[in-house]
């Protein structure tokens, strides 16, 4: 499906982009500590269904998509689910695990 003036903004429902390469193109994450609190390293988690998510959002990175389809994900590195970093797409896109290196 594909994004216009009839869908965007008017119904639930997204639309497919090609801006982001599913597979191709990865969102790198790796060099940011997910979790300050231990030593070392931690690597984020992308999770698919963040309104069922119960967990602690320490390390925890979702997509939010607006009613225009307009995709941005949302970085957070504390235990709420506030986002402390935002990255704003440009078009409307799904992601999923694969489009990251955590
Ligand atoms: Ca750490
Ligand atoms: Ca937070």
């Amino acid at each position: 499906m594909v994004c216009s003036a009839e869908t965007a903004g008017i119904t639930a429902v997204c639309c497919d982009s090609h801006d982001v390469d599913s597979g191709q193109d990865e969102i790198d994450l790796s060099a940011i500590d997910a979790n300050r609190a231990p030593e070392g390293d931690q690597a984020f988690v992308f999770i698919a269904d963040p309104a069922h998510y119960t967990g602690d959002w320490t390390g925890v990175v979702w997509q939010t998509t607006a009613a225009n389809c307009i995709a941005t994900l949302n970085v957070s590195i504390d235990g709420d689910n506030a986002a402390e970093m935002q990255i704003y797409m440009s078009h409307p896109y799904q992601f999923t695990a694969g489009d990251f290196i955590l």
